[in-house]
Protein backbone atom coordinates (compact mmCIF):
# COMPACT_ATOMS: atom_id res chain seq x y z
CA UNK A 1 0.00 0.00 0.00
CA UNK A 2 1.32 3.66 -0.90
CA UNK A 3 1.09 6.07 1.57
CA UNK A 4 -0.70 9.36 0.85
CA UNK A 5 -0.15 12.75 2.02
CA UNK A 6 -3.50 14.45 2.63
CA UNK A 7 -1.85 17.54 1.11
CA UNK A 8 -1.63 17.79 -2.66
CA UNK A 9 0.68 19.18 -5.04
CA UNK A 10 0.93 22.13 -6.86
CA UNK A 11 0.73 21.37 -10.98
CA UNK A 12 3.19 23.58 -12.20
CA UNK A 13 3.68 24.32 -15.57
CA UNK A 14 6.68 26.01 -18.16
CA UNK A 15 6.21 27.60 -21.51
CA UNK A 16 7.73 29.15 -24.15
CA UNK A 17 9.78 29.71 -26.77
CA UNK A 18 12.49 27.30 -28.17
CA UNK A 19 15.68 27.67 -26.10
CA UNK A 20 13.82 29.43 -23.83
CA UNK A 21 15.10 27.22 -21.13
CA UNK A 22 12.43 25.39 -20.06
CA UNK A 23 13.74 21.94 -19.71
CA UNK A 24 16.90 23.39 -17.97
CA UNK A 25 14.52 25.53 -15.40
CA UNK A 26 12.08 22.31 -15.12
CA UNK A 27 14.62 19.91 -14.25
CA UNK A 28 15.91 22.63 -11.53
CA UNK A 29 13.22 23.67 -9.82
CA UNK A 30 12.36 19.74 -9.46
CA UNK A 31 15.89 19.66 -7.37
CA UNK A 32 15.47 22.53 -5.41
CA UNK A 33 11.57 21.22 -4.71
CA UNK A 34 13.10 17.98 -3.48
CA UNK A 35 15.71 19.62 -1.54
CA UNK A 36 12.98 21.92 0.34
CA UNK A 37 11.49 18.43 0.91
CA UNK A 38 8.80 19.26 -1.26
CA UNK A 39 7.99 16.09 -2.72
CA UNK A 40 8.00 16.85 -6.95
CA UNK A 41 8.40 15.01 -10.35
CA UNK A 42 9.46 16.41 -13.79
CA UNK A 43 7.19 15.47 -16.61
CA UNK A 44 7.33 16.71 -20.49
CA UNK A 45 4.99 16.87 -23.01
CA UNK A 46 5.03 15.99 -25.87
CA UNK A 47 5.85 12.48 -23.85
CA UNK A 48 7.50 10.53 -26.79
CA UNK A 49 7.80 7.30 -24.78
CA UNK A 50 4.17 6.49 -25.37
CA UNK A 51 2.20 4.96 -28.36
CA UNK A 52 0.96 8.29 -29.93
CA UNK A 53 4.32 10.25 -28.45
CA UNK A 54 5.95 7.91 -30.77
CA UNK A 55 3.91 8.99 -33.59
CA UNK A 56 4.73 12.94 -32.75
CA UNK A 57 8.44 12.01 -32.47
CA UNK A 58 8.15 11.07 -36.08
CA UNK A 59 6.05 13.83 -36.93
CA UNK A 60 8.56 16.33 -35.83
CA UNK A 61 11.68 14.71 -36.84
CA UNK A 62 10.65 13.54 -40.00
CA UNK A 63 9.31 16.28 -42.25
CA UNK A 64 7.73 13.99 -44.82
CA UNK A 65 5.09 12.86 -42.20
CA UNK A 66 1.66 12.50 -43.73
CA UNK A 67 -0.14 13.45 -40.67
CA UNK A 68 -2.36 16.75 -41.40
CA UNK A 69 -2.71 19.68 -38.97
CA UNK A 70 -6.00 18.63 -37.39
CA UNK A 71 -4.58 14.74 -36.62
CA UNK A 72 -1.15 16.00 -35.41
CA UNK A 73 -3.30 18.41 -32.88
CA UNK A 74 -5.44 15.87 -31.62
CA UNK A 75 -2.71 13.23 -30.98
CA UNK A 76 -0.55 16.05 -29.05
CA UNK A 77 -4.15 16.57 -27.14
CA UNK A 78 -4.25 12.73 -26.89
CA UNK A 79 -0.79 12.70 -25.72
CA UNK A 80 -1.51 14.67 -22.69
CA UNK A 81 -5.06 12.83 -21.97
CA UNK A 82 -2.96 9.58 -22.12
CA UNK A 83 -1.37 10.69 -18.74
CA UNK A 84 -4.23 12.81 -16.82
CA UNK A 85 -4.60 9.17 -14.67
CA UNK A 86 -0.75 9.35 -13.68
CA UNK A 87 -1.08 13.33 -13.14
CA UNK A 88 -3.53 13.15 -10.56
CA UNK A 89 -2.80 10.38 -8.52
CA UNK A 90 0.42 11.65 -7.79
CA UNK A 91 -1.04 15.83 -7.48
CA UNK A 92 -3.60 13.96 -4.96
CA UNK A 93 -0.66 12.24 -3.28
CA UNK A 94 1.11 15.69 -2.33
CA UNK A 95 3.80 15.63 -5.40
CA UNK A 96 3.95 18.57 -6.87
CA UNK A 97 4.62 18.45 -10.85
CA UNK A 98 6.37 20.65 -12.83
CA UNK A 99 5.55 20.03 -16.48
CA UNK A 100 7.60 21.21 -19.71
CA UNK A 101 5.47 22.60 -22.38
CA UNK A 102 1.44 21.63 -21.72
CA UNK A 103 -2.00 22.61 -23.35
CA UNK A 104 -0.76 25.93 -24.38
CA UNK A 105 1.98 24.88 -26.42
CA UNK A 106 -0.43 22.66 -27.92
CA UNK A 107 -2.95 25.53 -28.80
CA UNK A 108 -0.24 27.70 -29.69
CA UNK A 109 1.54 25.98 -31.95
CA UNK A 110 -1.37 25.08 -33.98
CA UNK A 111 -3.40 28.05 -33.65
CA UNK A 112 -0.60 30.06 -36.06
CA UNK A 113 -1.03 27.60 -38.28
CA UNK A 114 -4.14 29.16 -39.38
CA UNK A 115 -5.51 25.97 -40.71
CA UNK A 116 -7.42 25.70 -37.72
CA UNK A 117 -9.25 28.80 -35.11
CA UNK A 118 -8.22 29.32 -31.93
CA UNK A 119 -11.22 27.96 -30.45
CA UNK A 120 -10.81 24.73 -32.38
CA UNK A 121 -7.67 24.36 -31.34
CA UNK A 122 -9.03 25.05 -27.42
CA UNK A 123 -11.70 22.51 -27.46
CA UNK A 124 -9.64 18.78 -26.93
CA UNK A 125 -7.59 20.51 -24.05
CA UNK A 126 -10.79 21.45 -22.18
CA UNK A 127 -11.30 18.99 -18.98
CA UNK A 128 -7.42 18.09 -18.22
CA UNK A 129 -5.75 18.89 -15.43
CA UNK A 130 -5.63 22.77 -14.63
CA UNK A 131 -2.08 23.89 -13.61
CA UNK A 132 -2.30 26.46 -10.16
CA UNK A 133 0.87 28.11 -11.92
CA UNK A 134 2.23 28.44 -15.18
CA UNK A 135 5.42 30.10 -16.01
CA UNK A 136 5.70 32.22 -19.45
CA UNK A 137 9.40 32.28 -20.26
CA UNK A 138 10.32 35.04 -22.21
CA UNK A 139 13.19 36.12 -24.59
CA UNK A 140 14.00 38.17 -27.91
CA UNK A 141 14.41 36.17 -30.73
CA UNK A 142 17.71 37.66 -31.13
CA UNK A 143 18.82 36.66 -27.41
CA UNK A 144 17.18 32.85 -28.49
CA UNK A 145 19.56 33.09 -31.51
CA UNK A 146 22.73 32.88 -29.51
CA UNK A 147 21.65 30.03 -27.41
CA UNK A 148 22.88 26.47 -28.99
CA UNK A 149 20.12 24.10 -29.64
CA UNK A 150 18.48 25.13 -33.01
CA UNK A 151 17.38 22.28 -34.55
CA UNK A 152 15.97 20.57 -37.58
CA UNK A 153 12.68 19.31 -36.16
CA UNK A 154 9.60 20.79 -37.15
CA UNK A 155 8.86 24.38 -36.40
CA UNK A 156 12.45 25.19 -35.53
CA UNK A 157 11.92 28.67 -37.71
CA UNK A 158 12.39 32.27 -36.84
CA UNK A 159 8.82 32.98 -38.26
CA UNK A 160 7.04 30.73 -36.88
CA UNK A 161 9.02 30.99 -33.51
CA UNK A 162 7.91 34.85 -33.43
CA UNK A 163 4.33 33.97 -34.01
CA UNK A 164 4.53 31.21 -31.19
CA UNK A 165 5.61 34.13 -29.00
CA UNK A 166 2.61 36.67 -29.47
CA UNK A 167 0.18 33.70 -29.50
CA UNK A 168 1.33 32.54 -25.72
CA UNK A 169 1.07 36.70 -25.07
CA UNK A 170 -2.56 36.78 -26.22
CA UNK A 171 -3.07 33.19 -24.29
CA UNK A 172 -1.45 34.84 -20.93
CA UNK A 173 -3.61 38.09 -20.87
CA UNK A 174 -5.67 38.79 -17.78
CA UNK A 175 -5.12 35.12 -16.60
CA UNK A 176 -4.13 35.40 -12.94
CA UNK A 177 -2.45 32.06 -12.32
CA UNK A 178 0.23 33.22 -15.19
CA UNK A 179 3.69 34.67 -14.41
CA UNK A 180 5.30 35.95 -17.49
CA UNK A 181 9.81 35.40 -16.93
CA UNK A 182 12.56 37.59 -18.56
CA UNK A 183 14.03 34.38 -19.20
CA UNK A 184 17.14 36.85 -20.57
CA UNK A 185 18.61 36.51 -16.96
CA UNK A 186 21.17 33.77 -15.77
CA UNK A 187 20.14 30.42 -15.53
CA UNK A 188 20.58 30.61 -11.95
CA UNK A 189 18.62 34.38 -11.54
CA UNK A 190 15.50 32.99 -13.60
CA UNK A 191 15.85 29.77 -11.21
CA UNK A 192 15.31 31.65 -8.26
CA UNK A 193 12.70 33.14 -9.40
CA UNK A 194 11.01 30.27 -10.05
CA UNK A 195 11.71 28.52 -7.06
CA UNK A 196 10.36 31.63 -4.75
CA UNK A 197 6.96 31.59 -6.70
CA UNK A 198 6.38 27.92 -7.10
CA UNK A 199 7.15 27.31 -3.08
CA UNK A 200 4.23 29.91 -2.44
CA UNK A 201 1.97 28.56 -4.75
CA UNK A 202 2.58 24.93 -3.19
CA UNK A 203 1.98 26.01 0.28
CA UNK A 204 -1.37 28.25 -1.24
CA UNK A 205 -2.59 25.46 -2.88
CA UNK A 206 -2.14 22.36 -1.12
CA UNK A 207 -5.88 21.88 0.90
CA UNK A 208 -7.66 23.60 -2.26
CA UNK A 209 -8.94 20.89 -4.92
CA UNK A 210 -7.45 20.70 -8.49
CA UNK A 211 -9.37 21.97 -10.81
CA UNK A 212 -10.09 21.79 -14.93
CA UNK A 213 -8.81 23.06 -17.36
CA UNK A 214 -11.80 25.06 -19.33
CA UNK A 215 -11.30 27.54 -22.24
N1 LIG B 1 4.50 21.05 -29.50
C1 LIG B 1 3.28 21.17 -30.16
O1 LIG B 1 3.23 21.54 -31.33
N2 LIG B 1 2.12 20.85 -29.51
C2 LIG B 1 2.12 20.42 -28.22
O2 LIG B 1 1.05 20.13 -27.66
C3 LIG B 1 3.39 20.32 -27.53
C4 LIG B 1 4.55 20.64 -28.21
C5 LIG B 1 3.42 19.84 -26.11
C6 LIG B 1 8.89 19.80 -29.39
O3 LIG B 1 8.96 20.38 -28.14
C7 LIG B 1 7.97 20.59 -30.28
O4 LIG B 1 6.61 20.20 -30.06
C8 LIG B 1 8.01 22.07 -30.02
C9 LIG B 1 6.57 22.46 -29.73
C10 LIG B 1 5.76 21.32 -30.23
N3 LIG B 1 8.44 22.69 -31.25
N4 LIG B 1 9.20 23.68 -31.23
N5 LIG B 1 9.89 24.54 -31.11
P1 LIG B 1 10.25 20.19 -27.20
O5 LIG B 1 9.88 20.78 -25.89
O6 LIG B 1 10.64 18.78 -27.24
O7 LIG B 1 11.44 21.01 -27.89
P2 LIG B 1 11.81 22.55 -27.79
O8 LIG B 1 10.80 23.51 -27.41
O9 LIG B 1 12.47 22.80 -29.06
O10 LIG B 1 12.58 22.77 -26.52
P3 LIG B 1 14.00 23.09 -26.36
O11 LIG B 1 14.73 23.38 -27.59
O12 LIG B 1 14.34 21.86 -25.62
O13 LIG B 1 14.07 24.44 -25.57
P4 LIG B 1 14.07 24.71 -23.99
O14 LIG B 1 13.75 23.47 -23.24
O15 LIG B 1 13.22 25.87 -23.74
O16 LIG B 1 15.54 25.17 -23.68
P5 LIG B 1 16.74 24.39 -22.90
O17 LIG B 1 16.99 23.08 -23.55
O18 LIG B 1 16.55 24.45 -21.45
O19 LIG B 1 17.91 25.42 -23.24
C11 LIG B 1 18.38 25.61 -24.58
C12 LIG B 1 19.87 26.01 -24.55
O20 LIG B 1 20.02 27.29 -23.91
C13 LIG B 1 20.76 25.06 -23.74
O21 LIG B 1 22.00 24.99 -24.35
C14 LIG B 1 20.86 25.75 -22.39
O22 LIG B 1 22.03 25.41 -21.70
C15 LIG B 1 20.85 27.21 -22.77
N6 LIG B 1 20.26 28.07 -21.74
C16 LIG B 1 19.14 27.81 -21.01
N7 LIG B 1 18.88 28.83 -20.16
C17 LIG B 1 19.84 29.77 -20.38
C18 LIG B 1 20.09 31.05 -19.81
N8 LIG B 1 19.31 31.58 -18.86
N9 LIG B 1 21.15 31.75 -20.28
C19 LIG B 1 21.93 31.22 -21.25
N10 LIG B 1 21.76 30.01 -21.83
C20 LIG B 1 20.72 29.29 -21.39
MG1 LIG C 1 13.16 21.54 -23.97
Amino acid sequence: TTMCSNKRGALIVVEGVDRSGKSTQCKKLVEALEQANFPAKLMTFPDRTTLTGKLIDDYLKNKDCKLNDQAIHLLFSANRWENVEKMKSLINCGVTLVIDRYSYSGIAFSAVKKVMNLDWCKQPENGLPKPDLVFLLTISLEEMLTRPGFGNERYENMSFQNNVANMYNSLCSDKDNWVKINAAGSIEEVHKKLVDISLNTIREVESLPLKSLYF
